[in-house]
């Protein structure tokens, strides 16, 4: 790895006030980045010692997902509208709550601090802000939650992160759940923060707790009754901070989770008997993996950089919290669900045999939903910060101790995205095969997966375009030359219709992972603005997306409906710095 540009800013060194703490004197509406650099030599002026060495391939990671389990009863019981009296934090009343609240699923997910995380033996145990487990320990990422289509949960999520906190992250949390079909009050809008002390402009008030209402439908419920349209079904979801303007140092912090939902199609169930399910392996063969890029200063302590507005580029990849861990699997199919935490890392992943060569995995979804049909004999994943790719991997076709790499071959000298692509590229994660299954595996990847819903030739001529230009306005991030403002919609959109959002990255080295909240997108069309010459789209992106990595001198054009909730949400960069450095945009649904 080369030195990458960044400021050394550690927890442990003099800390720089945040740009909240600089605003707080009045209400932090429009948030002012800081100046860009110009030029990428300029960009690139302060150099960093690299992270000091690990220890490889010390660390086990479980053999399955962590999960959370849900509790009986939440005391007090939930409410539509926000229980104040009893410590709730001032929100929006809960839409359709007398409708789609039924038999419902109650978590508790309690954000806290671990003083003693160990991310390698190599590093000193050290604070990280993860979630409470089912078993009492505090993980960064935190537990998973096994989720289903018409279980409508309730996750009631208390801020109990130190409020004195001295370091990089900010105390105050909004959780989003990426990209469910969410109202926008338990969407985890940016200015929806809070903590016992202070609440989000968007809030009324303050408080310990706020119930997230998380209904685990489809989109469509309007068109098509019931919970939806099943072709719009969600699969590897992730929740995370969304604080405005601090989202990047709190989800690298471990305010991040995974979030995975099943339905009687993908039913989380290999020995389904049921007709309709694909009985795709599942738990504890169904592993999801999170990479999260960070950065460790002379002392082995996570560090951050709360100046640059460019982006964070580290130069060790923590996979479930861990750097180089190991993961023993079963000669059997697994379902691996990869998921890029960002925050401003590309990958161009691989996995390999002790002799560097890749080996084949079928291709089954692409942000989490699943692809119409599998793709066989896939041998990459490139993902950018928020995207996913679920895989399906047969390790019983390698003997017991066959030892497989994780590995990304990304070039990224900086965080304008991807330079290129080397040989060898880098180990981030240790495979074993170590064990026979102590069952037959009877998972399968059938031939059809998930059909995608239809967009007719009607609606395609007739959607509304517009366009949004990602670029710098002033030496700052902007959205149509637009700083973002927390508490006025820059575009307004009325329930029920669908448009053409044009998304044009007029930039020539900036590369933007576009993330749309609330409803996924279908890719229509996708063109060199300097040439005019269109882009071909790989079928692993044809799908369904919620993130569209949009390169430099792009514009594409994607097809989107807005349906069910009204209210206000967000379109952003994913860059987590870019975000919070202004790169979003409120738009609201009305009726
Ligand atoms: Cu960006």
């Amino acid at each position: 790895m080369s030195t990458q540009d960044i400021v050394d800013t550690s927890g442990t060194a003099p800390v720089c006030p945040g740009r909240r703490t600089f605003l707080k004197g009045s209400v932090a509406t429009v948030a002012a980045p800081m100046i860009l650099a110009p030029r990428k030599s300029e960009a690139q002026a302060v150099v960093l010692p690299p992270s000091p060495p690990v220890v490889p391939w010390a660390i086990e990671l479980p053999p399955e997902a962590n999960l959370l389990q849900p509790v009986a009863a939440l005391d007090p019981p939930p409410l539509a509208w926000a229980n104040v009296a009893a410590g709730e934090c001032g929100r929006d009343d809960h839409p359709r709550f007398g409708q789609l609240y039924v038999n419902p699923v109650f978590y508790e997910l309690r954000a806290r601090e671990n003083p003693d995380w160990v991310f390698n033996p190599a590093y000193p145990p050290q604070p990280v802000w993860g979630w409470l487990g089912s078993d009492g320990q505090v993980t960064a990422p935190g537990p998973t939650i096994f989720a289903r289509y018409g279980r409508p949960v309730i996750a009631r999520i208390y801020n109990e992160l130190p409020q004195d906190h001295i370091g990089f992250g900010s105390p105050e949390i909004s959780t989003h759940l990426h990209n469910a079909h969410n109202p926008s009050e338990s969407d985890g809008f940016p200015g929806d923060f809070f903590s016992p002390l202070k609440a989000g402009p968007n809030l009324t008030v303050p408080g310990q707790w706020r119930d997230h209402f998380w209904p685990n439908v489809y989109a469509g419920i309007e068109q098509f009754g019931g919970i939806g349209d099943p072709r719009e079904a969600l699969g590897t979801c992730f929740y995370h901070d969304h604080n405005l303007d601090f989202t990047a140092p709190n989800v690298l912090k471990g305010q991040i989770g995974f979030y995975l939902i099943y339905d009687w199609l993908d039913s989380g169930n290999e020995r389904d008997n049921s007709r309709s399910a694909l009985r795709l392996p599942s738990p504890p063969y169904d592993y999801p993996i999170l990479l999260q890029d960070m950065r460790f200063d002379v002392n082995g302590m996570q560090s951050y950089d709360q100046l640059s507005p460019e982006g964070i580029l580290g130069d060790m990849v923590a996979v479930n919290g861990k750097i180089q861990p190991v993961l023993r699997v079963a000669r059997r199919k697994y379902r691996l669900r990869v998921v890029n935490g960002g925050p401003s890392r590309f990958y161009f992943l691989h996995i390999v045999n002790a002799a560097s060569v890749q080996q084949p995995f079928i291709r089954i979804a692409t942000d989490g939903n699943l692809l119409p049909r599998p793709l066989h004999n896939h041998r990459k994943i490139e993902i950018a910060p928020a995207e996913r790719a679920d895989i399906v991997i047969d390790f019983s076709v390698y003997p017991i101790g066959t030892e497989l790499y994780l590995i990304d071959r990304q070039i990224q000298l900086d965080t304008r995205g991807p330079d290129g692509v080397s040989l060898a590229g880098r180990q981030l994660l240790k495979i074993i095969v170590d064990r026979e299954p102590p069952e037959a595996d009877v998972s399968r990847v059938p031939l059809l997966l998930r059909g995608l819903p239809t967009i007719s030739a009607a609606e395609l001529a007739s959607a509304p375009v517009r366009s949004f230009a990602f670029d710098r306005t002033n030496g700052q991030w902007s959205i149509n030359n637009q700083l973002f403002d927390v508490e006025n919609p820059s575009v307004v959109v009325q329930k029920g219709s669908y448009e053409i959002w044009e998304l044009v990255n007029p930039s020539g080295g900036w590369h933007h992972p576009i993330h749309i909240h609330l409803e996924e997108g279908r890719l229509l069309s996708m063109v060199n603005i300097e040439t005019g010459v269109q882009i071909p789209i790989p079928p692993e992106n044809q799908g369904r997306r919620d993130v569209y990595v949009l390169p430099p001198n792009t514009s594409m054009r994607i097809f989107v409906r807005f349906r069910d909730w009204q209210g206000k949400y967000v379109m952003h960069c994913h860059n987590l710095v870019h975000e919070d450095h202004a790169m979003m945009l409120r738009f609201d649904i009305t009726a």
